[in-house]
């Protein structure tokens, strides 16, 4: 393994070389540092997760690095039911309307997240107890707020984690309510309310066998009713030392041969010990913390780097090898110090997931990354 000193200058002029390749030398954040929405600028876009301040670009260094890395972005909360729709007949556009404008700004394009999810709902949801008023919440909710943004955004997650994790589906107020159509239902409502926007179903683990076929059948049971879905998304949000390369390879093909796109929209490697040894994001599952579950307070190990390094270079070799297929590959957050993986499952660790460290300098995970594209190998294939 390379010592951290000599990866550095090797990194440093390997990215100067690089962002004489590819171009990226007028956009860079620092000196020699390529840019990722460049070097895939042909294979897929590159997008991230956007909290309010880094869309009111109150840091000056997210501001500067956020444009030059990526062109696409998905709100990670503000486009979400409890924010973007208040109360029953109140919903709140200022932020969303923000992130487009910024988005317009810098040539990116918007993923809205998500149109119908059972968590973070707004209380008054919450409370309500007839099947007939949680039809009209649907309803108005898709037809307001996916038409407040026809035009504007380029896809929505229409339906975010309707699964259970052996394939079927989640029992959600909006199953037990709307009964198992809602989905198609959804479907149907968003692409009249938004006909210029790409649709999307999204979820975890739906790599995973078991979960995947739930998936093709709920996407199968969309085309069969003549709605419109464009695409899917599989979150990726996975351990750095234990990603399954061939469900993911499997995922892509079988997802493709439906005659959608494949996204993958929540990209992320933790490096901490899992509390249940799995790959579930549900938020709402939570730990205890202990010291034995946060180990790399102060910093990451080399032998785990390696790790994360190596399994950022498989997925984007993979990526590659799939770009036709590929729309877009999106990171959940732009560094370690804001990923949601510092607090979920267990609050307050450490956590490392991302290509970023917490002062926003590209990470060697970052480098392994652009080598994907920059290898003799990633060359020959591109
Ligand atoms: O990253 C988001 C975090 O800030 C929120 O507290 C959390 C709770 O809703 O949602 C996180 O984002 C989730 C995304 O919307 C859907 N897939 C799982 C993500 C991580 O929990």
């Amino acid at each position: 393994m390379l010592n951290k000193n000599f990866y550095s200058l090797f990194a440093g002029t390997l990215g100067l070389l690089l962002s004489a390749c590819t171009g990226a030398q007028q956009n860079s954040p620092g000196a020699g540092t390529p840019s990722l929405r460049e070097t895939f600028r042909n294979d897929f876009l590159i997008g991230t997760a956007l909290n309010v301040p880094q869309i009111e670009e109150r840091d000056p260094k997210a501001a500067a690095l956020i444009p030059l890395q990526f062109n696409a972005v998905t709100p990670e909360n503000i486009m979400k039911a409890e924010v973007i729709h208040p109360q029953w007949d109140k919903y709140n556009f200022e932020m969303g309307d923000k992130l487009v404008a910024y988005a317009q700004k810098n040539n990116m394009k918007v993923n809205a997240h998500t149109l119908i999810w059972h968590s973070q709902l707004p209380a008054f949801v919450r409370n309500i107890k007839d099947a007939d008023s949680i039809k009209q919440f649907f309803t108005n909710h898709i037809n307001t707020v996916a038409a407040h943004y026809d035009g504007k955004v380029f896809s929505w997650d229409v339906v975010n984690e309707a699964l259970e994790e052996d394939g079927s589906l989640r029992k959600s107020i909006f199953l037990q309510k709307l009964g198992e159509d809602y989905i198609v239902e959804a479907f149907r409502l968003a692409q009249k309310a938004s006909p210029h926007s790409e649709l999307y179903y999204n979820d975890y683990n739906i790599e995973q066998p078991r979960k995947r076929a739930g998936a093709i059948a709920l996407i199968k049971k969309i085309q069969a009713a003549g709605v419109r879905i464009d695409g899917v998304g599989i979150q990726g949000h996975w351990r750095a030392y234990n990603i399954s390369l061939k469900d993911i390879e499997e995922s892509i093909r079988e997802f493709s041969a439906l005659g959608i796109k494949v996204m993958f929209t929540e990209l992320d490697l933790g490096v901490l010990p899992n509390p249940w040894d799995s790959d579930a994001a549900d938020v709402n599952k939570k730990a205890e913390y202990n010291a034995k579950m946060n180990p790399y307070p102060t910093g990451l190990p080399d032998s785990i780097q390696s790790k994360l390094n190596k399994g950022y270079k498989d997925l984007f070799t993979l990526f590659l090898k799939y770009k036709g297929k590929i729309g877009r590959v999106t990171f959940w957050g732009v560094n370690d110090g804001q990923s949601w993986l510092n607090n979920w499952p267990i609050q307050g660790r450490t956590n490392y997931p991302l290509l970023f460290d917490r002062e926003f300098k590209p990470k060697q995970a970052f480098y392994s990354v652009i080598e994907t594209k920059t290898t003799k190998a990633g060359k020959k294939d591109n």
